[in-house]
């Protein structure tokens, strides 16, 4: 489905995919967050792949075809390319197609012996693949599975599997921790979360036409113990009639529409996931705090 057809849904259900948040705008905002000091996620995982790129090499060899799911900037990958024994092929793979193109037109300068073939979809639909150019390794960093629920993060790692073709992946999780700690990760003092969050309203101004008074809502996110998960929702400041795609939405003063999930795991219990898709989970790499994990996964 496209945007306009799930924000109208969305607008029905009021739940709308965490994957709409991905316009070029979006996806800069994105790259802000990473670098907010309370989003601990992104310089966790930096210093894991930074420390531990020579083991990672070591396991993926020479020659390989690295696969990224959701690459955004492909930040993170030059850590594993830089360490890499000639890397053969580098496929990047976003839904944001405008920014993935910038991304891979900066990479091709900076690795010139490296072939980057960008693939813009939908990883979470059908998505033909190039045939691989060496050992496939697939490479989905960011935690980016735990905008998933968990059975269709189970379901979403089945197909890698599948697409990897004997390959490993490399899948960044982050863990339990504090309450006060995620809150703060997804309530930063800047605002850039929240204006991340109110971009899909933006979003669907400037793509669908429709006239969102971004005013009227507010950014909510919190952490849910018992579902262990982070959620953001859009709560309607006023009662509030949006008129989008021929139909009319009505919403009440506390209306929230809900926009993602951010899942968080223990190692054990993510290693479990991981089987349930038919990996073998390898080794494990933390941090000393225990805040954030790599995972190596065997077909
Ligand atoms: C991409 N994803 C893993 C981020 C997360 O932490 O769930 C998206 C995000 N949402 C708010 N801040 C960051």
């Amino acid at each position: 489905m496209s945007f306009a057809e799930e924000f109208v849904a969305g607008l029905r259900t009021r739940h709308i995919a965490p994957k709409w948040f991905y316009d070029a705008e979006g996806s800069r905002l994105f790259e802000r967050i990473c670098l907010l000091p309370e989003y601990y996620p992104t310089r966790t995982e930096l210093a894991l792949l930074d420390r531990h790129a020579p083991e990672f090499a070591a396991r993926i060899g020479t020659g390989a075809e690295i696969v990224e799911f959701g690459a955004g900037a492909s930040v993170k990958v030059r850590l594993l390319l830089d360490a890499l024994e000639s890397p053969r092929r580098f496929v990047p793979i976003d839904i944001s197609g405008e920014y993935l193109a910038e991304a891979a037109a900066t990479l091709r300068a900076d690795y010139p012996g490296l072939a980057v073939e960008p693939l813009a979809g939908d990883f979470t639909r059908d998505l033909v693949l190039p045939p691989a150019a060496g050992r496939r390794i697939g490479f989905f960093p960011g935690s980016s599975i735990g905008n998933f629920e968990p059975e269709a993060a189970q379901a979403l790692l089945a197909r890698f599997r599948q697409w990897l073709d004997g390959g490993a992946l490399l899948i960044g999780v982050d863990l339990f921790k504090e309450p006060a700690e995620l809150h703060a990760a997804y309530n930063d003092a800047q605002g850039v979360t929240a204006a991340f969050n109110l971009n899909l309203l933006a979003r669907a101004n400037r793509e669908l036409g429709a006239d969102i008074d971004l005013g009227a809502w507010a950014h909510a996110a919190f952490y849910h113990p018992p579902l262990r998960r982070i959620e953001m929702h859009l709560v309607s400041r006023r009662r509030q009639v949006l008129q989008v795609g021929g139909e009319r939405f009505e919403f009440d003063e506390g209306d929230s529409l809900h926009t993602e999930n951010s899942y968080k795991y223990g190692v054990e219990g993510f290693r479990a996931l991981a089987r349930r898709a038919g990996f073998e989970p390898g080794p494990v790499w933390t941090d000393a705090a225990r805040r954030f994990s790599l995972h190596w996964l065997e077909p």
